[in-house]
């Protein structure tokens, strides 16, 4: 399992394994390819753009539905990589699965839109048009956490704008993007318009970086840490272009007292713990107030000791972190528990040493649930995003409290609010800083059609999803149209009419 590049996959590169991170088993072998893959996959994609642009925008629109059939028609094939590869329970990987069919159903009917305007002039005999004109070759780097949906958001709408793609999946997921690949092909892109690189980080930076001094890469859609994502923006910036960035977040649920406690448990639940705290939207801290705080932690550790880990194919909260490399990252992250912090639950590893009741799994690479009570503005637990199953407990006595707890950290992708009333929601929204603000639901499970990104350490402002997303994948052109048969001067020949500007209404 290597790179594909101009319709065939490459037989040649250095060998990594990937495994089953719930039973250690092997998955597949990836062929690694350099920077010169990167290159050579940008030239091709350069090479296929101008043909893939001329091909009528509904018919690409066409071909978007044609992939979002065939992931349909092998959804839990599908699913079942993703659950092998990256260990996410199997529910959410089809979850998952069906975020990419709903991003395929929704720019298949873009392919029948793309609109452009039509605008009027200031001088007769004179129109004005715009049109998307797409960007030219995209490359997308993105993660493994949501190593099919995510990469979706990017390709679907890059290609239907008429958009060559080169993407570079995480080189630890090569079996789930071979699948992929395999599947955005057969429904119908012509070789050289998807290409698929299978190299690790450095040699993506160089790759990238080479591409884009050759003049091969047009746009950098990147979602990661942030990182990284201060190195792509500052070597996008070099070439004077707006990367699509999509980072970190620490992302905040208000609990107010007025909140339904039960809801507001469930919610925490999933949002701290789903994918085994592996989103960007994952919770960082719950913010709750005094007055139901003590209430609210022990129903909410009630709801983690009860909660079943282990075997993702089963029904669990969460499954293994994503690989021994995430959970070694994550176990860094416990080192910012401080004295004044109360732990509920083990942290790290479970290991026969230090097991869990509710888990079903083989003690690898699984990580308890923790709950940190106590946490504050200034510690480095409040504003540090862990990757991991964390959750950090604040408490507020006001609701400016409770805002400034929200945004104090940084980040800005994801926030959530539990209250029963209209007005604190609104009020909420009005003043947090993420790009996504939920009421009464999670600070994850976005869905496929609304903008998606952040703001401040999680991203650029760049937005993805929907229509949004256009924006990145096309440029306005611009069209003067004048059949008057003489030149008429913008500004300068513009009729102007009279007006009485003495004229006052009698009193
Ligand atoms: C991510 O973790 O990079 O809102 C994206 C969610 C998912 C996407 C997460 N739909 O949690």
């Amino acid at each position: 399992m290597g790179s594909y590049v101009d319709g065939s996959w490459a037989t040649a590169g250095v060998p990594l394994a990937s495994t089953n991170p719930a039973t250690g088993e092997p998955v597949a072998t990836a062929l690694l390819g350099d920077a010169s893959t990167f290159v050579d996959a940008c030239r091709t994609a350069r090479a296929a753009q101008k043909a893939w642009a001329a091909t009528p925008a509904p018919v690409r629109g066409r071909v978007v539905e044609q992939i979002g059939r065939l992931v349909e028609a092998n959804k839990e094939a599908l699913a079942a990589i993703v659950t092998r590869e990256i260990g996410k329970p199997l529910a959410e990987a089809r979850g998952e699965v069906q975020e990419v069919i709903d991003t395929a159903s929704f720019f298949a009917g873009e392919g029948r839109r793309l609109y452009g305007q039509t605008v009027p002039s200031e001088m007769p005999d004179k129109q004005l048009f715009t049109f998307r004109v797409p960007v030219g070759v995209a490359a997308i780097v993105t993660a493994g956490n949501f190593p099919v949906a995510v990469p979706s958001w990017y390709l679907l709408p890059a290609l239907l704008c008429g958009n060559a793609v080169v993407w570079k999946p995480a080189e630890y997921t090569p079996a789930i993007a071979e699948a992929f690949t395999e599947l955005f092909v057969r429904g119908g892109l012509p070789a050289g318009v998807l290409n698929t690189v299978l190299t690790d980080g450095p040699a993506t930076f160089d790759g990238l970086s080479g591409a884009l001094e050759a003049g091969l890469v047009d746009k950098i859609g990147f979602t990661g840490s942030s990182v990284v994502g201060v190195r792509i923006g500052e070597l996008a910036g070099h070439h004077l272009q707006h990367p699509c960035l999509e980072l970190g977040g620490k992302n905040p649920l208000v609990v107010m007292p007025d909140a339904d406690l039960d809801l507001a448990v469930e919610g925490a639940l999933f949002s701290g713990f789903g994918t085994a705290g592996q989103r960007c939207t994952s919770l960082g801290t719950v913010i709750v107030h005094e007055s139901v705080h003590d209430e609210f932690l022990a129903r909410f550790t009630a709801a983690v000791e009860s909660a079943v880990v282990g075997d993702p194919t089963g029904d669990v909260l969460f499954g293994p972190m994503i690989s021994e490399r995430f959970l070694e990252n994550f176990e860094k992250h416990l080192a910012l528990i401080e004295p004044h912090h109360t732990v509920i639950g083990s942290t790290g590893r479970i290991t026969p040493a230090d097991p869990r009741g509710n888990f079903t799994g083989e003690p690898g690479i699984y990580a308890h649930p923790t709950i940190v009570d106590g946490v504050r503005a200034g510690d480095a637990l409040y504003s540090t995003e862990t990757f991991g199953p964390i959750v950090g407990v604040a408490s507020f006595a006001t609701f400016d409290e409770a805002v400034e707890l929200a945004n104090g950290h940084g980040y800005g992708l994801s926030a959530s609010i539990y209250t029963s009333t209209p007005a604190h929601a609104f009020r909420f929204r009005e003043r947090v800083t993420a790009g996504m603000v939920s009421v009464n639901n999670s600070t994850s499970g976005a869905e496929a059609h609304l903008p998606f990104g952040g703001n401040g350490r999680s991203g650029n402002g760049s937005r993805q999803s929907g229509i949004w997303v256009l924006d990145q994948f096309t440029r306005w052109q611009s069209m003067n149209w004048d059949f008057g048969g003489k030149l008429q001067k913008a500004q300068m020949d513009t009729a102007e009419l009279p007006a009485d500007t003495e004229y006052r209404l009698p009193r």
